[in-house]
């Protein structure tokens, strides 16, 4: 595999980081969604460093190709994008000990979704590798579940400006969410209907969107949902 892509994929992950801490809000109440956001593509630009370097990619004999570093990001950076939407839907409201309960609930599906997910990468025999698949998919499908029912309510208790910001975010989250099982399902970790550098391809632009694009659209949610909103 071309070490260029992960080096182009490094590149935009560290001036992304930048970008969006520069940018984004230093005071509360948005403050804390800057440094979150702005640490989600460090994190990548540290996985596609390792990538381009070769740390962690397993090759086995059959052509499957599993790169480990991009779970190790995954299993951190997609927790921190789903507490940004979590604390947006209980946006200023002091409910910590609900709070910490959805928040536990979502990360403890969303990191078993990313664990499945990469046991189904190495496993060679079919059925136990789309049995793994499915049980990331079942994850996924809690996480999804949480964020449109439940927490949309929370978020729409409130009403207006932030209740929109939070549909819209949501919105955006879940269409790229579900870009990725599907380049995994055709990939060379699934049935491998689509060569690697064309999957290492889509997923660069997949998470320069997810990570970087999305936190300036939800930045600009939250701004706005400010500008407008009735005082907590
Ligand atoms: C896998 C494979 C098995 C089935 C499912 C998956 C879902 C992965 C997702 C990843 C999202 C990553 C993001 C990264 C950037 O920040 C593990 C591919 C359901 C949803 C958003």
């Amino acid at each position: 595999m071309d070490q260029t892509l992960f080096l182009i994929g490094f590149a935009i992950m560290a001036l992304g980081s930048l970008a969006i801490y520069a940018k984004g809000s230093k005071a509360p109440p948005a403050r804390h969604h800057t440094l979150m956001h702005s640490s989600v593509p460090f994190i990548a630009a540290t996985a596609y460093l390792a990538m381009a370097f070769g740390m962690g990619t397993l090759v086995s004999l059959t052509g499957s190709v599993t790169y480990l570093a991009r779970y190790a990001d995954w299993s951190v950076t997609t927790p921190i994008l789903l507490a940004g939407l979590v604390l947006l839907a209980f946006h200023e409201r002091g409910r910590t000990g609900e709070v910490g309960g959805y928040l536990t609930a979502i990360i403890v599906l969303d990191v078993l979704m990313i664990v499945a997910g990469l046991v189904s990468s190495l496993v060679e025999v079919p059925v136990v590798k789309w049995i793994w698949y499915l049980w990331s998919c079942a994850a996924f499908a809690g996480v999804l579940y949480l964020l449109w029912v439940p927490l949309k309510a929370i978020a729409n208790e409130r009403g207006g400006a932030l209740a929109a910001a939070y549909s819209k975010n949501l919105v955006f989250l879940t269409v790229i969410w579900f870009l990725y099982p599907i380049v995994f399902l055709v990939g060379p970790e699934g049935l491998k209907m689509i060569s690697d550098p064309a999957s290492v391809t889509a997923i660069l632009v997949m998470d320069v969107i997810a990570k970087v694009v999305y936190a300036f659209y939800a930045a600009a949610n939250l701004d706005s949902a400010l500008a407008g909103a009735e005082p907590a």
